[in-house]
């Protein structure tokens, strides 16, 4: 990245020393593990670009925007309505969680066994290396997982603009309730943090770009359904990465533009991996920048992942909003059934979530089931087990693996792997 860089992250507050360690070691994962597949589709060289300049252009730009007027919200979760904020001509970003950093600072806040992607959050800002949060005007929490929701108590004494959602544990007409309150609140808060009041104009153009990107993602993941898949599970998982921190118009352009070639792909059976390379869904906890640990030692392997069943993936795109509506309260109607549909663990009891992961394996043509579990993760561990036995119960191979940032597990996850990929081949 170019050195001016530097004034603008000293500017912001960052630690030159620590960050500039962090990149380091990012730019070799990145090498290593994107940079060397082969067959990779051309459409990819503007993903590579976006994270190659995600610390730097992406954060200039933000700061031009605010500049400008504009503010920028930072997310850990996708409960928190983009549509809601693009209405205002904010700027949602999400916030990097996706590696261990300054733990021993962090395990003086937060007890060890803590699941590694809340541990990151603290790690991030206590070594000041995430730009995205120190650029942010508003962070917003949420009240979803026991972990997080004690979490953000403490979170508060370091990020003093967080906002923590309220969210349901239940899919009751109490739930959808709480949570209509809440985004009716989140709307109020965002209009006074931009000083834009929310028309319906304004919020339909909202839910219209939200609803393009996630469409662009759907059709990106339809394309994976072909055999060759045309385009890795690595590059896959990195593209709804980026689709957390990108512009989102130009986002779906890209995407769109990638999968235009992807399809010319499918045509000429032109894969990222061969024809009847044994597939793999992956389900379970998201996967934040830069967590590419496991999908890295699937694809090593001699899989390729063809869903994400997570945040960072699926669930996070499935569901559309409607967009037709003549009030705002008509409009946001509709995006609070949009996210009630959201299957997150956190909720009691699950049984969507089950349905889905089922779905996707036949939609995506699967042969088996690596369910992802953060050590730690209540929520996602504990569903696990029910749908290990449903999974068998219906004939598909699972593998339940349960894992963290650290480097210390890649020896055995790899044993493990490779002998769940010879029994799926
Ligand atoms: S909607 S999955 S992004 S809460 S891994 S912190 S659950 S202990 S992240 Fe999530 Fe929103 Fe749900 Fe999605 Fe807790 Fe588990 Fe840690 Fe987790």
């Amino acid at each position: 990245m170019s050195s001016d860089y530097r004034s603008m992250w000293r500017e912001i507050g960052l630690d030159l020393q620590a960050h500039d360690a962090l990149l380091g070691a990012l730019g070799n994962a990145y090498r290593d593990i994107f940079l060397s597949q082969n067959n990779r589709p051309r459409e990819t060289a503007y993903f590579d670009f976006v994270v190659s300049e995600v610390h730097g252009l992406r954060i200039r730009e933000l700061l031009e925007a605010r500049e400008a007027g504009r503010k920028v919200v930072g997310a850990f979760c996708v409960f928190v309505p983009e549509e809601i904020v693009l209405a205002a001509d904010a700027i949602l970003v999400g916030l990097c969680t996706g590696a261990d950093f300054a733990m021993e600072e962090v395990e003086k806040i937060l007890p060890r066994n803590t699941c590694s992607l809340i541990k990151s959050a603290f790690g991030f800002k206590l070594s000041k290396v995430c730009p995205f949060l120190e650029v942010a005007d508003l962070v917003v929490g949420e009240n979803t997982c026991d972990g997080k929701k004690k979490a953000y108590e403490q979170l508060r004494a370091l990020v003093p603009n967080l906002y923590v959602m309220d969210l349901p544990q239940q899919k009751s007409a109490e739930g959808r309730c709480l949570l209509c309150r809440e985004y009716q609140h989140f709307l109020r808060t965002i209009e006074e943090l931009t000083g834009v009041e929310i028309t319906v104009d304004r919020l339909r153009r909202g839910i219209e770009l939200v609803n393009n990107k996630r469409q662009a993602l759907q059709r990106l993941s339809r394309l994976r359904a072909a055999d060759p898949a045309p385009i890795s599970g690595l590059d896959a998982l990195l593209i709804n990465q980026v689709a957390f921190y990108d512009d989102p118009l130009r986002f779906t352009a890209a995407v769109n533009k990638l999968c235009d070639e992807l399809e010319e792909r499918v045509k000429e059976n032109i894969g990222a991996f061969p024809a009847g390379t044994p597939r793999v869904l992956l389900s379970g906890c998201p996967m934040a920048v830069p967590n590419w640990k496991l999908p890295w030692i699937i694809e090593q392997a001699g899989a390729v992942i063809v869903g994400e069943e997570s945040c960072v993936g699926e669930r996070g795109w499935r569901n559309l909003t409607e967009v037709s509506g003549e009030t705002v309260n008509d409009l946001l109607d509709s995006i609070v059934d949009r996210y009630f549909q959201v299957d997150c663990a956190i909720f009691t009891p699950n049984p969507d979530r089950e349905r889905q992961v089922v779905n996707m394996y036949r939609d995506y043509r699967a042969d088996g089931v690596v369910h992802y579990g953060l050590q730690f993760c209540q929520p996602y561990i504990i569903e696990s087990m029910p749908m290990e036995r449903r999974l068998q119960d219906l004939g598909v191979d699972i593998l339940r693996v349960e894992t963290d940032y650290s480097q210390e597990d890649v020896g055995q996850l790899q044993t493990r792997i490779e002998a769940f990929i010879e029994i799926i081949s």
